[in-house]
């Protein structure tokens, strides 16, 4: 029996990365798992918060994913689709598992080195990380939540983007550290489920990942994008000079981005090699008519129905309290064993 477990950052609409990256894996589990197998969702809003947001901004951004993750056809009866912060043990098991961790393993984590460039938080030899008020515990300790996250339910496989494999390491890290700490034998390492779009690139540039956090709209496409939108952002997407189509992931990036696209989107399994040759004399303009139009009959389902579920409030609120209750019932169960391992039972 496989218990499959996710999470998203509420940070935003998901973007077209997000959406072939994950979501649209953790659709087709949905559809295709064993019906013994549990599959749980998690719209991770304590990990969103390591980047200072506005509550009011928190709290829309926490209901659209809601709205977006049952638009792409996630059901909330087979699914526990639940908020990270509506069940305590996340973080009383992070606190647990910090116990046992590595500073040093967690300093080298791509994902936190990458965030403290982006910030411009990158430390000068005179600087240390006490001297920085603008460097938190919680960015650095975000690993530990997501591994958490996953333990939490005893999770057997997590499906996710290439970004986040290090984390999942780090998780397996973690389930080792814990098992021979406490003498247990309570958790067992997580397998990565990587999706076959292992990583979307910006639009704009196709050196990075497509991100929620990029602040330039025109480098990501959102799920919920109109078909206008989705065109003018396809039209403007960076390519090169040469007006042809080839697949040559290493010099020409751009082009291999919406050739990946495609391929992911095609339903004959084509790959970007044999869909470049199928356009073999053709410009470029022909490939982005082409992208445009796969990604506006894929999104085009969903928009409209993530319009219609963000009208419903109290539909979503009922969907939030079964998500709740679900998950608080399978968090209890690990709890009680992971309290009885360390010595914490009353
Ligand atoms: N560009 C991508 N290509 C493929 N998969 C991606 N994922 C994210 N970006 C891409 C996958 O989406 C899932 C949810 O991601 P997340 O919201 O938890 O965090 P993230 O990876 O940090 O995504 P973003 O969009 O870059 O968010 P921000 O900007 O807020 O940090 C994960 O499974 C991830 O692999």
């Amino acid at each position: 029996k496989k218990i499959i477990f996710s999470g998203i950052q509420p940070t935003g609409i998901p973007h077209l990365g997000n959406y072939l990256g994950a979501l649209k894996q953790w659709k087709h589990l949905q559809d295709t798992s064993d019906k013994a197998d549990s599959l749980i969702y998690c719209i991770v809003d304590l990990h969103a918060i390591t980047i200072p947001r506005h509550c009011k901004l928190l709290a829309q951004s926490k209901r659209e994913m809601l709205a977006a993750l049952l638009a792409i056809g996630l059901d909330p009866q087979r699914s526990t689709i639940f908020h990270q912060s509506a069940v305590p043990a996340h973080s009383e098991l992070q606190w647990i598992l910090s116990c046992t961790a590595s500073t040093g393993y967690l300093s080298r984590m791509t994902q936190w080195k990458s965030k403290l460039q982006s910030q411009s938080l990158s430390l000068s030899p005179s600087e240390t990380t006490t001297s920085n008020p603008a460097l938190r515990h919680g960015l650095f300790s975000y690993p530990i939540l997501q591994a958490a996250d996953i333990l939490t339910y005893r999770a057997t496989h997590v499906p996710v983007g290439e970004d986040q494999s290090q984390h999942l390491e780090f998780a397996r890290e973690c389930v080792t550290n814990f098992n021979h700490t406490f003498g247990s034998n309570i958790f067992y390492p997580p397998k990565t489920i990587l999706s076959p779009a292992k990583r979307v690139m910006s639009l704009l540039d196709p050196t990075r990942k497509m991100s929620k956090s990029d602040p330039n709209p025109k480098s990501t496409i959102l799920v919920t994008d109109d078909q206008q939108t989705i065109k003018k952002k396809i039209r403007g997407a960076v390519t090169d000079s040469g007006n042809f189509v080839t697949y040559d992931p290493e010099r020409r990036k751009g082009v291999a981005n919406l050739l990946e696209i495609l391929s992911h989107l095609r339903e004959d399994g084509a790959t970007p090699a044999q869909i470049a040759e199928e356009m073999k004399g053709e410009g470029l303009v022909v490939l982005k008519k082409a992208v445009i139009e796969a990604v506006d009959a894929e999104l085009a389902p969903i928009r409209e129905k993530y319009a219609e579920l963000l009208a419903n409030e109290s539909y979503l609120k009922q969907v939030q309290r079964l998500g709740k209750e679900k998950a608080l019932k399978k968090a209890a169960s690990t709890m009680r064993m992971v309290r009885t391992a360390v010595g914490l039972d009353d």
